[in-house]
């Protein structure tokens, strides 16, 4: 984020902060203003807030806020000579939230009970309108994602880069160069994708982020990206997602961010065209599971047939995605399964992907993309994992193995993953950790053996 932008932000929490002092509304509870995200033009700007007490007296402070919404913004204008006054959104501040009840969290067995879901949708909604015009204001967009790309992250680039392009905007596209596209999704063509950029080609440039739980997910170069790219757009469904762009559109009940692509593209007026449905297709159907997850909502299964009745061709990315695996990648599917150990009575089953065996079936990172989904399938098992031994770089140094957990619903394991400084979603997540495989296995059956001893709640 540019430092202005930042020092525009700290003024406003500041003038907000005060203001809902002022308020004095006894509806209002114990507030904090934690956090301001303006958008660059000023448009629109999210408040982020933190409430003392349960999720009900959380809603009740929101609607507060809401309602308080033009006395808030009288006074920046007021105090405050910004060439535009913001239009406020309001937000539980996720982040805090979830320091402050990991504890809690670990020791609960069933999923988290969603959201107030009247607020997420009034959120969801100015959080829409924001991007729609981050975008339409837009001449020349960056498009992003995330690092060892899967079929969403694939499918909603190529999907936003033809998308954006048709509106007769400037469209570049960039993966980190370590990341390899997995042979099952490398049909999707992206035009002139590029691997490094050069900071000083992007200033103008608005960088529109795709599937990424957090900037650290962009690669190696996502300081210059935040940092040289105004504004920064964040668009994703991970429901632990940091909101590190200027403008973010955060879904956690979306299916896909292909799914929430939809509802921007439909906003922005684009023409769904067959490539265009094509590759937001390949997004829902990889990231549903073939429309088989807890996922699959009314919402994904009804955009399916609408993407089919845009000129989806469903058998040909049937046989692209999932009838096209590499010799290699099933040999490399066997060496899993002979490492595969269960645990706990066998609802966990670990196992790992040495850099021998990769080498042996010359393959790659990519090449184990979906593999851990054959542990996950067994009967009985709750959990799966997957350890990826990572090669050793010139000096020597280990970079830390790379860890895929799956469950079934009854653990969180992205709870898991955060404790590693990882990521992801309840039934998908992932993270690095800097131990040995054996170290790994420990460090998972521990914490998925405590999740277990749990009574349920
Ligand atoms: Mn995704």
């Amino acid at each position: 984020m540019p430092e202005r932008m930042r020092r525009v932000n700290e003024v406003l929490r500041e003038v907000l902060a005060d203001g809902v002092e002022a308020l004095g509304d006894p509806g209002l509870g114990f507030v904090t203003v934690t956090a301001v995200r303006a958008a660059a033009d000023l448009s629109q700007a999210s408040v982020y807030v933190s409430v003392l007490g349960a999720e009900k007296r959380r809603a009740r402070s929101l609607r507060a806020l809401e309602r308080a919404h033009g006395v808030l913004q009288a006074r920046i204008a007021r105090e405050l000579h910004l060439k535009r006054t913001p239009q406020l959104s309001f937000h539980y501040d996720e982040t805090l939230d979830q320091a402050m009840r990991l504890e809690q969290l670990i020791r609960r067995e069933h999923e988290l009970v969603e959201p107030d879901s009247g607020m997420t949708d009034i959120a969801l909604e100015n959080d829409q309108a924001a991007v729609v015009a981050a975008l339409a204001a837009a001449d020349r967009v960056l498009i992003a994602t995330h690092e060892n790309p899967d079929g969403d992250a694939i499918g909603s680039m190529a999907a936003a880069a033809g998308a954006i392009r048709s509106l007769g905007k400037e469209v570049r596209t960039y993966l980190e160069p370590e990341s390899v596209i997995p042979h099952e999704v490398a049909f999707l063509d992206i035009e002139g994708l590029e691997r490094t950029v050069d900071p000083d080609s992007l200033d103008g440039w608005t960088l529109l982020a795709l599937d990424c739980g957090n900037e650290r997910r962009l690669g190696a170069q996502h300081p210059d990206l935040l940092s040289r790219c105004s504004p920064v757009i964040d668009v994703d469904h991970h429901h632990d997602n940091s909101r590190f762009g200027g403008v973010n559109l955060i879904d956690g009940t979306a299916s896909s961010t292909a799914e929430i692509l939809v509802r921007i593209f439909d906003g922005l007026g684009v023409e769904m065209t067959p490539p265009i449905a094509e590759a937001l297709y390949v997004g829902l159907v990889t990231d549903t599971g073939r429309f088989q997850y807890r996922t699959t909502s009314p919402a994904a299964l009804r955009l399916g047939a609408r993407l089919v009745e845009s000129g989806v061709d469903v058998h040909k990315v049937f046989e692209r995605v999932f009838e096209s695996i590499q010799p290699g990648k099933l040999r490399l599917l066997g060496r899993v399964i002979d490492h595969a150990v269960p645990y706990c009575d066998g609802r966990l089953l670990i196992s790992h992907v040495t850099r021998d065996d990769l080498a042996l079936v010359e393959g790659d990172e990519a090449t184990t993309e979906g593999l851990i989904d054959h542990l996950r399938a067994v009967e009985g098992v709750q959990v799966a994992g997957l350890i990826r031994e990572q090669v050793p770089l010139a000096d020597g140094s280990l970079i830390p193995n790379r860890v895929s957990l799956r469950s079934r619903g009854l653990i969180d394991v992205s709870v898991i993953a955060r404790l590693s400084n990882g990521g992801g979603h309840k039934q998908a997540a992932g993270f690095s950790h800097p131990g040995s495989v054996d170290d790994i296995r420990g460090f998972i059956v521990s914490e998925v053996s405590a999740q277990l001893a749990e009574p349920a709640a």
